[in-house]
């Protein structure tokens, strides 16, 4: 059975041109509850071992220095089917190939400065959410 909570990130491009509340709430209006956040500016060793599964990838340098850019707001959020709701809702990697309404769409600039991550698969969100929330500081 699918989980009930995903790992997002509202990223520092978004964060930093103040678009995190219409995020969030464009997120709730589609059901999911909010149930750990935080604000964060992070280290190159934590956005490195964040994305240590793209170490290799051309665009890992790049992608490491934008998330360490400015501060971001990691989020557990809780829907049935948490994982694949999330992905549709923030659409495709590439804002412009995402679809209308996504968060993508709406606040993405380019494939690098996408807005958000969200979760890929319940194992990655239980990992992702254990990355940046305590037990304690997450709602029951
Ligand atoms: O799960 P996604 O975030 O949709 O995409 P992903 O897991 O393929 O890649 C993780 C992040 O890495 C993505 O959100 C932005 C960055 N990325 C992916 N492909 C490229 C990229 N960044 C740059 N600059 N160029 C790329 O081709």
């Amino acid at each position: 059975m699918a989980g009930r909570r995903t790992l997002t990130i509202i990223k520092p491009d978004a964060f930093g041109a103040g678009n995190a509340g219409n995020i969030v709430a464009l997120l709730e209006k589609q059901g999911f509850a909010v149930k750990a956040a935080r604000v964060m500016h992070m280290t190159t060793a934590q956005a490195g071992a964040f994305y240590e599964v793209h170490a290799a990838r051309p665009f890992y340098g790049e992608l490491v220095e934008f998330m360490t850019s400015g501060p971001c707001m990691p989020l557990i959020l809780e829907k049935d089917d948490a994982v694949a709701s999330l992905r549709t809702a923030i659409g495709a990697t590439d804002p412009a190939e995402a679809a209308e309404g996504t968060v993508r769409k709406l606040y993405a600039e380019s494939k690098g400065k996408n807005a958000i991550h969200a979760s890929d698969s319940d194992e990655n969100a239980a990992r992702e959410a254990r990355f940046f929330f305590a037990e304690a500081d997450v709602i029951a």
